[in-house]
């Protein structure tokens, strides 16, 4: 197994781990305001997927957004400082927790209407394939969409068009406080694909190995067949929808059932197998560091000025 590999995908889904963690701590002291919607123990989907791009790919997700961020390349620093409202985060302290956003990095965000991303990555994957560009689009949803009208309309054009776009569910069983069970009649979200037609695949979402592989699978067949794919990955959140919800729809053994197959400690594991032990606590170490330094950035940065509250909006087509 290719260690430097092995430590990278540690080392993301840590940051991950961590940055998180910190944000709840924030919140509950009241720094962060709005909604705070975390992914913990879904860090090896974003982790996983998001490894096997290029850097010219494209990628968007849903409001759960600040592990594909980091996961894209997203800094810490600006992503913290966003989740308090700063200037310095990386969409200038306006969109919070559920609008990051990160240009440079091909990072589109952070959406928050269920569902709503998926078109736009029709559209984006449309401009790839109608600019003859070699690049892909990856776009991230949660369970809760596949019933929503824009899910549909995005992978039918998709489909019709034969575009460069990876439609990936994250199916972590739930849709805020309802479970899957109660608005999809089978277990096997990928059936989906049946109907537009196009590729399939469901995977494990605890195994961030067989994540890589799938999305790896998919994007070769959207780069070099410029051909959509439908997969679902299985995962699991810890927490509740958002920092509001205590999760009462689900006991604590549930919970800790899936938490003994968490992907983090799987891998941790695994290094410490491989003989990674130092470089295992090093990477661990840094992360630390790199958090508390992120959160300090944060809580130092400046509000924007209000004066500069309808900057970036677009008024008759231009943007201010
Ligand atoms: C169109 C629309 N309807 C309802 C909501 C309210 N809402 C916010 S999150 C959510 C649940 C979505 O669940 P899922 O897609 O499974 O994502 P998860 O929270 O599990 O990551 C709902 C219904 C919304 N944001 N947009
Ligand atoms: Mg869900």
């Amino acid at each position: 197994m290719d260690q430097e590999l092995v430590s990278d995908l540690y080392r993301k889904m840590l940051l991950i781990r961590r940055f998180e963690e910190e944000a709840a701590r924030l919140y509950t002291e009241r720094k962060i305001g709005g909604f705070l919607h975390l992914y913990i123990g879904q860090e090896a989907v974003a982790v996983g997927a998001l490894s096997v791009l290029e850097s010219r790919d494209q990628v968007m997700t849903a409001y759960r957004c600040h592990g594909h961020y980091l996961a894209s390349g997203g800094s810490p620093k600006a992503g913290m400082a966003e989740l308090l409202g700063k200037d310095t985060g990386c969409a200038r302290g306006r969109g919070g927790s559920m609008h990051f956003y990160d240009p440079e990095k091909n990072f589109l965000g952070g959406w928050g209407i269920v569902g709503a991303q998926v078109p736009v990555a029709a559209g984006v994957a449309f401009a790839q394939k109608y600019n003859n560009e070699d690049s892909v689009t990856l776009c991230f949803m949660g369970d809760g969409a596949i019933n929503i009208g824009s899910f549909h309309e995005g992978l039918s054009l998709a489909a019709l068009w034969d575009l460069p776009v990876i439609y990936l569910i994250e199916n972590n069983h739930y849709a805020m406080g309802t479970p899957l069970h109660k608005t999809f009649p089978t277990e096997d979200l990928s059936i989906r694909a049946l109907g537009y037609p196009m590729a399939r695949d469901s995977v494990d979402g605890h195994d961030i190995f067989a994540v890589r592989s799938s999305v790896h699978a998919a994007v070769q067949r959207a780069r070099e067949k410029r051909l959509p794919t439908l997969i679902e990955v299985n995962t699991y959140r810890y927490r509740g929808h958002s920092m509001a919800d205590p999760a009462k729809y689900r006991t604590k053994e549930d919970v800790e059932q899936v938490k003994a197959r968490d992907s983090i400690k799987v891998l941790g594991e695994k290094m410490i197998s491989l003989g990674m032990d130092s470089i295992k606590s090093q990477i661990e170490q840094d992360i630390e560091a790199e958090i508390a330094e992120a959160v300090k950035f944060a809580e130092e940065s400046p509000f924007p000025d209000p004066e500069t509250a309808t900057n970036y909006a677009y008024i008759n087509n231009e943007l201010y």
